[in-house]
């Protein structure tokens, strides 16, 4: 049987770090005379910091000078990482250490793709770090999902080839991503938004170890 390679995305498959990216935002818009919507923050799910805040100034029909925009990204993150130091085990999403120690279990590779450039120190704070083989975050790429790099850099470190990877995700830019990587994709979310997903679940509380039994002794092509 070929081993497989499980790639986690982080914020909302992992822990659910979107609320603490939306109040950092949203000061940071507010700040600037722009008005920022739970419904817009949904839109910069997976998506990269320097085009999340080009998202939000074209929303808010703003031009700022490139010092301007590298000082606002700098301000943006100093407010999330002050979030993120409270971060601990109890954020961990459900169910996710049941399907990881599952994983390892069976001796499968497990690693992160995740757009994060804080990816690390959020592994760190909610100890789950050493559950992984492999770590690729916003620091190891340099194109944004839906461009696979990311998964792609996860399955070379893994030595397990694209169509032997399952991707966990929950943006539609993330299973875009692995599609076009022709790994299996499974989403975590709403299946309306996550339409393009070979699986979706609401939440790992809904997979089975007998699915990811599955996975590991389907041959793909
Ligand atoms: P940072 P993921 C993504 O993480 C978030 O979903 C997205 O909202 C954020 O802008 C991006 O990371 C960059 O994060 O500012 O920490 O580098 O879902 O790919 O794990
Ligand atoms: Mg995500």
């Amino acid at each position: 049987m070929t081993k497989k390679a499980f790639i986690f995305d982080l914020d909302g498959v992992i822990v659910d770090t979107a609320k603490y990216h939306f109040l950092a935002w949203q000061n940071l818009a507010n700040s600037l005379g722009i008005s920022f919507s739970s419904a817009q923050n949904e839109q910069l799910k997976g998506v990269s910091r320097i085009r999340s805040l080009e998202k939000i100034l074209e929303w808010g029909n703003k031009t700022i000078s490139k010092e301007e925009f590298t000082t606002l990204m700098a301000k943006k993150n100093e407010e999330y990482l002050n979030y993120i130091d409270t971060m601990d085990v109890s954020e961990i999403l459900p169910d996710v250490p049941r399907i990881l120690d599952f994983l390892l279990t069976k001796e499968q590779g497990v690693a992160l793709g995740s757009a994060s450039k804080n990816a690390r120190i959020i592994l760190d704070k909610v100890q789950l770090k050493d559950k992984f083989h492999a770590i690729v975050d916003g620091t190891n790429v340099s194109k944004a999902k839906p461009d696979p790099e990311v998964f792609l850099i996860g399955a070379e470190e893994l030595k397990i080839q694209p169509k032997d990877c399952i991707v966990f995700e929950d943006s539609v830019a993330g299973i875009q991503a692995a599609n076009i990587a022709n790994m299996v994709s499974i989403g975590i979310g709403d299946p309306k938004i996550l339409h393009e997903a070979d699986y979706v679940f609401k939440d790992f509380t809904e997979i089975k170890e007998e699915f990811i039994n599955q996975l590991v002794t389907t041959e793909r092509n």
